[in-house]
């Protein structure tokens, strides 16, 4: 019998306030119906896909995110633009800058992961928010105000499928360093 897996990510969950100014900058900026919009309250923003994963190593993956509770530093990402990306046909939110702490914690993550086994991406890490999926080609897009997006814990995700679309589910919570 196969084994039953799970499919992971770490990711950035945003706090209520960002949430808000992320919604309210996308309805003064985007053109409506574009692509499969992601659902406001699954708006995240992924530091390390896993994939499948087997039941049976879920923990390891836990304790790859424990090993880094509360020793990075809190950061601040910037999202100041919005892109379409061509190939995975995404639009989405990007920052012109990726915060020196946000890099070192993705490496990080990426460390303990291969310690344990897995295989992490390889591509160097781009901070991006993916607003919509199935957007073939790119809509006008609007100047962005900077929009800061204070980060002060980190998740562990599990993505699973219904018939709506994706849905995200947090399995725990870490704490960046205060
Ligand atoms: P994306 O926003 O860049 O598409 C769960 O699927 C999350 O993991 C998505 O938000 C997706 O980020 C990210 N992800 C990264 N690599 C992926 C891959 N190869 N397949 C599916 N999702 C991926």
């Amino acid at each position: 019998m196969t084994e039953p897996s799970r499919r992971l990510f770490f990711a950035l969950w945003p706090d209520a306030p960002t949430l808000e100014a992320v919604l309210a900058a996308l309805r003064r900026n985007l053109p409506r119906g574009i692509g499969r919009a992601q659902r406001p309250d699954q708006l995240h923003l992924t530091l390390e896909f896993l994939g499948s994963v087997p039941e049976s190593r879920l923990q390891e993956v836990l304790d790859a995110g424990a090993a880094l509770s509360g020793r990075t530093p809190r950061f601040e990402i910037v999202f100041d633009k919005v892109e379409h990306w061509k190939r995975p046909e995404v639009l989405c939110l990007t920052a012109s800058a990726t915060p020196e702490p946000l890099a070192a914690f993705v490496q990080a993550l990426r460390s303990e992961l291969l310690a344990r086994g897995f295989e992490p991406e390889k591509r160097p890490f781009k901070a991006h928010l993916t607003l919509a999926r199935k957007v073939r080609r790119p809509p006008p897009l609007a100047t962005l105000q900077p929009l800061p997006w204070p980060a002060g814990e980190f998740s562990l995700v599990e993505s699973t499928t219904d018939p709506s679309g994706s849905r995200y589910g947090t399995l725990a919570t870490w704490p960046l360093a205060s």
